[in-house]
């Protein structure tokens, strides 16, 4: 956050709605997860800046109808915006169509309702170029530029290529799905949405699985690798994580309680007689389960007739993209149910189903969040689902009661709901009574464990931790690919006091051959080597076995480490077992765990001496199993240099050291002295441990072609014969 001078926010719609009046042009801001979002960054880069720099840029789309407006003054106190007009017939391909009519679909499971159209394709490269020359034309040194959702995958690589060192984060809203979803997009197509994305020095998803699924798709469809969480490109990395949107816990929480707020609840409540509530409001979207969710409903009362009467189901749809083929048969199959089931089950006082199909303004949203008894959020497929977030947020009375989809994002979080499969209208229909009778003691314990989630969790910490990754992930790049400076390096060898030399075997001192038995030093070599030695502290770090690292370095007074880091040989001393020293997965692996225990009641963390576990065979959730598979995927992308073992055991996690590594030895055997000269070379990928754990003025060097964390290359394994012969000569008075 403290890296960048100006922040330039992408998105398709703009923060505020743009009215022309008589007097001039009015902005009317939106009040969208997004913009509280960045509200909350504008706020913290206001503490550190002065004047209009300081306000946020945004880029978005306006309607063409609005072209004729001056444009040079659209701003507020916090935002300047910078509107992108379209034209008409493209934005219709690029909107209405790839992205809402394939993209949409696809990304959330509906493959049956995808439209591939060449020309939308088009007209979404030309509406995203467009996007692109309001943004050139605006960028400058020291900007960040975070774009954001489905319609704008191109952009990130389109500003790579206009402005190469540009800072760029990306933000993915909506599922990305696995890769047999994008296996249906057109090839070419596939390949540039992933290049899309790739542009971004970060890219952001709502949860890990997502995550997952688009490295698997960079995998499938650019063959290029990951080395942690990173896709490493030829002249940079690209971070790929979670990061799961929420709200503003304290917003809906305060708000709530405001006078206005009570007074409406309270009109509902007595316009509906009293009668328990069960609310649900979504945007009109096949992803939101709605039918489903009047199956369930029905159900629930051909069940459970002592209810009738009892109970009033608030349903409001929010109009959307009314213009597509699939929403209006949505619509009109929605109004179906609605009506059979009034019909059926009503009587002249009572309409079991209160169906609006409208907006909500903050206050009557507010009002419905805290009136009902149940909020029934059941998505068939959602990115996260912000509503659930924000009902229990406004439960500033510790009641109510979430019933949530499992197939929402949110669903990994918030497991202090009633989780159900919204395709199981038994199960949809069991959780509606079970919610209607739950005890307030029980709604108190689950919402509250949920409003702690949440407020550790809000859509602050959402923007923060987007933009902490960033920062990390710019000091901490990957070095790729420098000429090794043999001068300097001959000079900081031969002068340096105390001198460390790691040194691979196979394809790094010794050719690859065909054979491995066959592997020989040179004779010239042995005798580097030799000279080496004796100046320094010179260690052969092997995978291979202890014995033919013997026979091979006879007589040289080398170290030996056999089998990547198991067994240490010192001159003249016999094999020793290396211990695991390397600790620095502890504090992650505890952390991440505490976390769980805290939003887990009943669970607890044991940490032992080679290994740390927790414990949920007391869990007070319904959900636990599922959540410790999340815990065991999060554990399992936690950095380290030791590489971890995360063994699922019965109602236990456990994290231990999987297995030694060249980068463990590597690290300790650096500790071991206050060495300052320090080089290693390898050509593996386990030599990349190696490389990772030393110190970033220690000269790594990688040797032939790929991808490395080593900060220099040696192209062929005769080149390091040839530098090791250079070294040696310089130890030896001309
Ligand atoms: C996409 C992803 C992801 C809705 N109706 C009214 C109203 N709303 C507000 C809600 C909430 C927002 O709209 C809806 O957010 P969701 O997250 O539930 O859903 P999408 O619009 O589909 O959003 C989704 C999200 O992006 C963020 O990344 O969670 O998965 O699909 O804030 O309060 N607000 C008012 N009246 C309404 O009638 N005032």
């Amino acid at each position: 956050m403290n890296t960048f001078n100006r922040l330039l926010i992408v998105s398709y719609r703009l923060p505020f709605t743009i009215r022309e009046r008589e007097e001039g042009v009015e902005l009317i801001q939106n009040s969208g997860g997004l913009v509280s979002a960045v509200l909350s960054m504008a706020e913290r880069m206001g503490q550190s800046q002065q004047g209009t720099s300081a306000k946020i840029h945004w880029v978005g789309h306006a309607a063409s109808s609005l072209k004729h407006i001056d444009t040079s003054r659209l701003e507020n106190e916090t935002f300047v915006a910078h509107p992108v007009f379209i034209d008409d017939d493209v934005n219709k391909g690029f909107y209405e169509g790839f992205s809402n009519d394939l993209i949409w679909p696809l990304f959330h499971y509906f493959p049956s309702y995808a439209n591939f159209n060449e020309s939308d394709f088009q007209h979404y490269q030309q509406a995203n170029t467009r996007f692109l020359e309001e943004l050139t034309a605006l960028i400058e040194p020291g900007d960040f530029v975070w774009i954001h959702d489905f319609q704008l995958m191109l952009l990130p690589n389109m500003v790579r290529q206009a402005v190469p060192d540009a800072s760029i984060g990306y933000f993915f809203h909506i599922p990305f799905p696995t890769f047999e979803i994008i296996k249906l997009l057109p090839r070419t197509w596939r390949q540039v949405l992933i290049e899309g994305l790739l542009g971004a020095d970060v890219v952001g998803f709502h949860t890990p699985d997502y995550v997952q699924h688009f490295l698997q798709s960079v995998a499938e469809v650019l063959a290029l690798p990951t080395i942690e969480q990173r896709v490493v490109l030829p002249e940079r990395s690209v971070l790929v994580k979670d990061f799961p949107i929420s709200i503003d816990f304290v917003k809906f929480n305060w708000s709530s309680q405001e006078p206005e707020v009570v007074a409406t609840r309270q009109e509902y409540q007595d316009s509906l007689r009293n009668n328990k509530i069960i609310f649900s409001v979504d945007r009109l979207d096949y992803t939101k389960g709605i039918t489903y969710r009047l199956q369930g409903f029905e159900r629930f009362l051909t069940e459970n007739p002592d209810w009738h009467d009892k109970v009033t189901f608030v349903m409001t749809v929010v109009p959307s993209r009314d213009k597509i083929s699939q929403y209006q048969e949505l619509k009109r199959e929605i109004e179906e149910a609605v009506g059979r089931i009034n019909g059926q089950f009503g009587t002249i006082g009572w309409r079991p189903i209160i169906y609006l199909y409208r907006s909500l303004n903050f206050t009557e949203l507010l009002a419905l969040y805290t009136a009902c008894d149940v909020a029934l959020i059941t998505p068939v497929r959602d990115g996260m689902n912000l509503v659930c977030k924000e009902f229990v947020a406004s439960r500033y009375d510790h009641k109510g009661v979430l019933i949530l989809s499992e197939l929402a994002g949110a669903a990994q979080e918030l497991n202090n709901a009633l989780i159900i499969n919204p395709t199981d209208t038994q199960e949809m229909a069991n959780a509606i009574k079970q919610g209607l009778s739950m005890p307030l003691p029980e709604q108190e314990r689950r919402i509250l464990a949920m409003q702690h989630h949440l407020q550790n969790h809000s859509v602050f910490r959402w923007s923060n931790d987007f933009f902490t990754a960033f920062d990390d992930t710019m000091t901490n790049q990957p070095e790729l690919e420098t000429t090794l400076p043999v001068v300097p390096f001959i000079t900081a060898f031969s002068e340096a006091k105390q001198r460390l030399l790691l040194f691979d075997f196979d394809g790094t001192l010794s050719p690859i051959v065909n054979d491995p038995s066959e592997a020989r030093l040179s004779e010239t070599l042995t005798e580097t080597l030799h000279t080496l030695a004796e100046h320094s502290n010179l260690v052969v770090i092997s995978g291979r076995n202890r014995a033919f690292l013997e026979k091979t370095f006879t007589g040289i007074p080398v170290h030996l480490v056999a089998e990547h880091g198991a067994f240490l040989k010192n001159p003249d001393k016999p094999w020793t077992r290396l211990d695991l020293t390397a600790d620095d997965w502890v504090d992650s692996v505890r952390l991440t765990m505490d976390e769980f225990v805290e939003r887990f009641p009943g669970t607890s963390v044991e940490a032992k001496e080679t290994a740390i576990a927790w414990h949920y065979r007391r869990a007070e959730s319904d959900d636990i199993e599922g959540q410790a598979v999340e815990l065991a995927t999060q554990l399992r992308s936690l950095s380290s240099s030791v590489p971890l073992a995360v063994i699922q055991g019965s109602k236990v996690i456990e994290v231990k050291p999987a297995q030694h590594s060249k980068g463990t030895v590597a690290a300790t055997l650096f500790e071991d002295s206050p060495y300052d000269f320090v080089v290693s070379i390898g050509d593996d990928t386990t030599d990349e441990d190696m490389f990772r754990q030393l110190p970033n003025w220690a000269y790594t060097i990688k040797v032939g072609a790929g991808v490395s964390f080593a900060r220099y290359r040696l192209a062929r394994q005769r080149d390091v014969v040839a530098l090791l012969r250079q070294m040696s000569d310089a130890l030896i008075p001309a």
